[in-house]
Order: structure tokens, then C-alpha cells, then sequence
């Protein structure tokens, strides 16, 4: 990644996740914004608009869109929120299937325009749609990563913090695993300026706040009734983007490739990852209860059935 120069990134997917982090990383000055969709007007719409904003907003980064992959090139950082979301009827092999097709175009363009880039996927189903996108970009797998625990995390201690009518950052948490139902929590690496958080809350009350943190994605969707949630994924893959771009040396839970830690391999998951200029600099191994790791294998399980289903689509 060239550092003096300010970066580009390339935002693929224009809709309302690739937009909104779009739109954080011009108010950060995070770096000059490429947004790109299949559909015409869109991104060049939405990037004209948010140039606008900007004398009033006071960024000097620019926003450009379009549906030419060739406009790309270069990028430093590249985030994919391009695909479709579960629509009633749509069973989660439909979804797969459709979305696996979008990752798998769009890697290959990735690889052919930005092929020294860090890409940071969001699209779903979050874990298994990593793994093809670094199978199929071929790049090493430092080089790619996922979103999802920070939103989940950002979820958990949003939650927590309204509990306990105390700032959110203060509030620390960790939410490991895949992104979905068996999402791994971890209530013992949970904590409120530096005091765990089972000194301040109940089991019953923890136990609950664990099954709204599950239950997050799904508690937007019956409020918006149609889509998703889309703020906090945008501020979710940007926190990661900022970590990179600025070589932060944060450590967050992202989707990373693992080889044998947590004792689990070839697969995609939520772990704790340094951050910094190469990306995924190390992963950080928690002690975890026996519970805990059992959960995390049992999420694991749910990955590999997509991987697998990747594979009879031929997808991989
Ligand atoms: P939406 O607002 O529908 O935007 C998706 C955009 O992708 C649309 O503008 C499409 O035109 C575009 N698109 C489709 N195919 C292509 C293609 N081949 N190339 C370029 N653009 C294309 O959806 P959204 O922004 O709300 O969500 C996007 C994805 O993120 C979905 O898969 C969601 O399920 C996922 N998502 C994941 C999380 C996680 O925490 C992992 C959270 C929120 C959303």
C-alpha cells in the first residue's frame, strides 16, 4: 500500500450498506471513494450527491461513481456490500447460490484491477462468502477479511450500555464466531472500564442481553420491514477499514482464515485480529471455557455446510 499518498477505496455495491460506508469514509478523510453497482446512475447518483455534501460537511476527499470495474485500479482498499439480501420464499441455498455468483464476479474483477488491495467483505451469508472471495481472489489470506464481529460486538455493547445507563465506550466486548444465530458472545472478555461485566449484571440479565445481541440483525428487519440494517454494518467494515488504512494496530473481531487456531482449519470465522497496514497482522488466540469452545465449533459446523454448498454449486 503506497502510505503518503491518501488512499482509494472502492466501495462495490452502492445500495445501503456500500453507500453509508461510503459516505464514513469521506466525513473521516478516510480517502478518495470509487462507488460502484451493476445498476447505471446508481453510484454515479449517490457519489454525486455526497460530492455535494461536501462543502458543507468539509471533506476534501472525493467521490466518484461508477459501473466500470476499470475505475478500480489502484484501489488500496476495496469493500464488498454487493448482493442480495433473504427475501420470503428464498431458501438460504437460493441465497448462496446468487450471492456466491456476485462474490465470485466481482473477485475476479478485484483481482484484475486492485490486485495488491485489502478487501474487506460484508455481503451474506458473511463467513462462507469470505471464504470464496479469498479462494477466488487467490490473494493471501491476510489480505482478506470479513465483517461481522464488530457489528456484533458494536451491537453488545450498545445494548449493555443502555442497561446500565453508561457511556457505550466504555463498554468492551468480544463477540466471536460465525455471523448469525450460532455467534459466539463472550460475556468473560466483556467489560465496563475495566470491570467484568458479571460484577455489574445478573446471569438472567447477561443471558438476555446475549439473545438480543443474536437476535440484532433480525430485530432492524421487523422494525424497517423492508431491508436491512444498515448504519452499523457501514460503521462496522469502515472501523475496520480505519484500522488498516491508518496502520492502527486495533485488535477486532473479524472474519479470518484459520490454520489450526482455536483448533479449526480452512474455514472462515470470528476471531481477534490485529489490524494494521497488512491487514490481518496476527490473530489472537483467547483462552476460552470448554463451553465456549464448543460453541465456536458448533459455528464453525454451520460454515463448513455453506462451503460445502459452495462446492456443489461449483463454486469453488
Ligand atoms: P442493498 O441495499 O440491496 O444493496 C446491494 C447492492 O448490491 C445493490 O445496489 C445492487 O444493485 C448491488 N449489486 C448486486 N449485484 C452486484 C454486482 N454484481 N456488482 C455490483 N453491485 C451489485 O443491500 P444492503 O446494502 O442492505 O446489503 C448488502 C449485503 O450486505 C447483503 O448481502 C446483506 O445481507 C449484507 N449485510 C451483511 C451484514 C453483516 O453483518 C455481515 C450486515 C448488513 C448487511
Amino acid at each position: 500500500m503506497k502510505m503518503n499518498a491518501l488512499p482509494k477505496i472502492a466501495c462495490i455495491g452502492a445500495g445501503n450498506v456500500g453507500a453509508t460506508a461510503a459516505q464514513y469514509c469521506l466525513e473521516m478523510g478516510l480517502g478518495n471513494v470509487v462507488l460502484t453497482d451493476i445498476v447505471e446512475g446508481l453510484p454515479q447518483g449517490k457519489a454525486l450527491d455526497m460530492t455535494e455534501a461536501g462543502p458543507i460537511r468539509n471533506y476534501s476527499v472525493t467521490c466518484t461513481g461508477t459501473n466500470d470495474y476499470a475505475d478500480i485500479s489502484g484501489a488500496d482498499l476495496v469493500i464488498v456490500t454487493a448482493g442480495l439480501p433473504r427475501k420470503p420464499g428464498m431458501t438460504r441455498l437460493d441465497l448462496l447460490e446468487k450471492n456466491g455468483r456476485i462474490i465470485a464476479g466481482i473477485c475476479e474483477k478485484i483481482r484484475q484491477y486492485a490486485p495488491d488491495s485489502i478487501v474487506i467483505i460484508v455481503t451474506n451469508p458473511l463467513d462462507v462468502m469470505v471464504y470464496l472471495a479469498c479462494k477466488t481472489l487467490g490473494f493471501p489470506s491476510n489480505r482478506v477479511l470479513g465483517m461481522a464481529g464488530c457489528l456484533d460486538s458494536a451491537r453488545m455493547r450498545a445494548f449493555i450500555a443502555m442497561e446500565l445507563n453508561v457511556s457505550m465506550t466504555n463498554v468492551d466486548t468480544m463477540v466471536l464466531g460465525s455471523h448469525g444465530d450460532a455467534m459466539v458472545p463472550l460475556p468473560q472478555y466483556t467489560t465496563v472500564s475495566g470491570i467484568p461485566i458479571t460484577k455489574l449484571l445478573s446471569r438472567e440479565r447477561i443471558d438476555a442481553i446475549i439473545a438480543r445481541t443474536r437476535d440484532g440483525g433480525g430485530e432492524i428487519v421487523r422494525l424497517l420491514k423492508t431491508g436491512s440494517a444498515f448504519y452499523a454494518p457501514a460503521a462496522g467494515a469502515v472501523r475496520m477499514a480505519q484500522a488498516i488504512l491508518r496502520n492502527e494496530r486495533q485488535v477486532l473481531p473479524c472474519a479470518a482464515y484459520l490454520n489450526g487456531e482455536y483448533g479449526l482449519s480452512d474455514i472462515y470465522m470470528g476471531v481477534p485480529c490485529l489490524l494494521g497496514r497488512g491487514g490481518v497482522e496476527s490473530l489472537v488466540q483467547l483462552d476460552l471455557t470448554d463451553e465456549e469452545t464448543a460453541a465456536l465449533h458448533h459455528s464453525a459446523g454451520e460454515v463448513r455446510e455453506g462451503i460445502d454448498g459452495l462446492r456443489q454449486l461449483g463454486l469453488l
